[in-house]
């Protein structure tokens, strides 16, 4: 197989086995290393989602392919060029509570961090008690929820009650993303709940490009 197909067939049959090799060899062709995961791994994740959503593949093999998806992720990162050091802001990120999907916060994570925010990750099935207390502690200029499942945007809605509960809805611009989610969800059914600012992010360059914008 050429390199590219090779590298995608990697993560959707979760060959772990020869990964660094085929990543050092295309970054050695001269594609960036956000490149590779964008236009080549995401594509594999998606076609994984697509067999696993039609009952062709069964959730032992879908963790493989995320376990490798994060491993070639993790390998890449350290090549990944860094523009600037965490000085244009502080966001807390977290996936939402009853929710494990993490490799797409983590991009965000990376794609941030790379771009000068300081990120404070805290993980998966985060309350929005845990959120809230790490935006305090950490003193943040920003929230970041992510969810993969259809539940986890209800999740979301409630978060930001609650937040508008405990009179801090002003307090911290929230991003939203995750597969489930749609914009008009975010933007208008949301919107029209919550007194502060949420927004939308579809992915995680949506996610800087919209940072950039809260933080000015
Ligand atoms: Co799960 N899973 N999964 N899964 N899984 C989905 C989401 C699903 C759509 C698959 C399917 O049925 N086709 C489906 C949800 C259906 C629904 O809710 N209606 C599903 C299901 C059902 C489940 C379980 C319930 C299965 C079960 O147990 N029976 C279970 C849930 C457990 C739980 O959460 N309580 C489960 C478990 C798992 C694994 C553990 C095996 C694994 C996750 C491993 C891990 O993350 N560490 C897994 C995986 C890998 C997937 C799919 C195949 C791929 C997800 C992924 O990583 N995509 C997924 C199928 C799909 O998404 N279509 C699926 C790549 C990633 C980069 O994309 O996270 O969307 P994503 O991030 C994007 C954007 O959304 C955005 O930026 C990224 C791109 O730049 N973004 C943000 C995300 N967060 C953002 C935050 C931002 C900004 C942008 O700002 C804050």
């Amino acid at each position: 197989l050429p390199l590219d197909e090779r590298l995608k067939r990697r993560i959707i049959d979760g060959e772990r086995n020869g990964l660094e090799a085929d990543l050092d060899a295309s970054m050695a062709d001269g594609r960036a290393p956000l490149s590779i995961i964008n236009d080549i791994l995401l594509d594999g994740m998606k076609v994984v989602g697509e067999l696993f959503g039609s009952g062709q593949m069964q959730l032992p093999f879908v963790l493989q392919s995320a376990e490798v998806m994060k491993t070639a992720v993790a390998y890449l990162e350290p090549h990944m060029e860094t523009a600037e050091d965490g000085g244009k802001g502080r966001i807390v990120l977290a996936t939402v509570r009853g929710d494990v999907h993490d490799i797409g916060k983590n991009l965000v994570d990376i794609i941030l961090s790379n771009n000068g925010y300081e990120v404070v990750n805290i993980g998966i099935k985060q309350p929005i008690s845990a959120i809230l207390e790490a935006a305090e502690q950490h003193r943040a200029d920003a929230i970041g929820m992510s969810g993969l499942l259809v539940k986890s945007t209800v999740i979301m809605k409630e978060n930001l009650a609650e937040m508008a509960t405990r009179g801090v809805a002003e307090r911290w611009p929230v991003l939203l993303g995750g597969a489930a989610l749609t914009r008009a969800y975010v933007e208008d059914d949301l919107r029209s709940v919550f007194p502060g600012q949420v927004h939308y992010a579809r992915d995680a360059f949506e996610g800087l490009s919209l940072m950039d914008r809260v933080m000015t």
